[in-house]
């Protein structure tokens, strides 16, 4: 740990790059990029990575100086999955899988908007993580994949759930069933993922989004994610009952009325994110 370092388990020297064994931050002004570390692995992930990763993206929710992050697992591989030598060996009452479950959770509750970057496999776990997020931009080498029947389980953070919501009872079921994986072309034409861009211009495409959703007022940004998240688990009547209670909230904001303002007096807003 170094002093004064604005993340304390960050253990680099550096302000605007934080490294972990697994996970390397590196902060580009309000946009952080988390990059899964274990490439020999082809960023398989184990407990220490869930761990990581959860721990560094809490942070970073916490951090007034982020309003985005970017998961990416690099130019090669997004993530091949959970880690399969560590997994074989774990009982199904093993603590360590409660407490990975724990970690694995709070990667769904973060509140600031989180794009994944994916290039190459993002398989089982791996494309249950990138859809742990709320934009997907793919290269063209992406694919993904819930092949975990392989190995004679199911998918287990939410694959069964959000690709079945995502593609439709039919589709989803050839993925999880045949195991088999899908092109980023398919991805995009099915609406698994937003963009496919060439690889080299992958994380910049992602930056570029991210950029421009950071500009934005962060409690109005905060407030819409979770109210599209909340629609996942509400009947259409509660859904608006929320969405209007948020949407009430947040004319107590400063950055309401000066947007409005800014508005009317055909100027550039200047947000406080209060
Ligand atoms: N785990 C561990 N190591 C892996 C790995 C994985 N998932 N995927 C690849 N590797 C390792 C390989 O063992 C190899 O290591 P060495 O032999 O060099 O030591 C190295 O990465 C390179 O892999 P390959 O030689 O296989 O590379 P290829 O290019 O030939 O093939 C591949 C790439 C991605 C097609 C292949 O590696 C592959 O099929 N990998 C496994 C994909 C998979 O089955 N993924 C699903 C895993 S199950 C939970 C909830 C959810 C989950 C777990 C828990 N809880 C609720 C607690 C999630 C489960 C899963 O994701």
């Amino acid at each position: 740990t170094t002093l004064n370092h604005p993340l304390p388990w960050c253990i680099c020297k550096s302000s605007d790059c934080m490294e972990f064994a697994n996970v390397i931050v590196e902060k580009d002004n309000s946009v952080a990029v988390l990059t899964l570390n274990r490439p020999q692995q082809l960023n398989a992930l184990s407990y220490d990575l869930v761990k990581d990763l959860s721990l560094a993206m809490q942070e970073l929710d916490r951090d007034d100086g982020v309003r985005v992050m970017i998961v990416t697992g690099g130019e090669k591989v997004f993530a091949a999955g959970a880690d399969i030598k560590e997994m074989a060996e774990r009982g199904p009452f093993d603590a360590r899988i409660q407490e990975r479950l724990a970690y694995r959770d709070r990667i769904n509750h973060i509140a600031k908007p989180v794009i994944a970057a994916v290039s190459g496999f993002a398989l089982g776990g791996g494309c249950e993580l990138a859809m742990s997020c709320d934009i997907i931009i793919a290269s063209e080498t992406a694919r993904f994949g819930q092949p975990e029947v392989n190995l004679g389980i199911i998918p287990g953070s939410g694959g069964t759930q959000r690709l079945t919501r995502t593609l439709g009872k039919y589709r989803a079921m050839e993925m999880v069933l045949a195991g088999e994986t899908m092109s980023a072309a398919d991805a995009e034409r099915l609406g698994l993922v937003n963009h496919v861009v060439p690889v080299e211009v992958l994380l910049d495409e992602a930056k570029n989004l991210a950029k421009k959703i950071a500009a934005k007022p962060i409690l109005a940004v905060k407030a819409a994610k979770e109210a599209v998240l909340r629609s996942a688990n509400t009947a259409l009547d509660e859904g608006l009952e929320f969405e209007r209670k948020s949407f009430y909230l947040l004319f107590a904001s400063e950055d309401r009325q000066e947007g409005m303002r800014a508005f009317l007096e055909k100027r550039k807003p200047d947000f406080k994110g209060r």
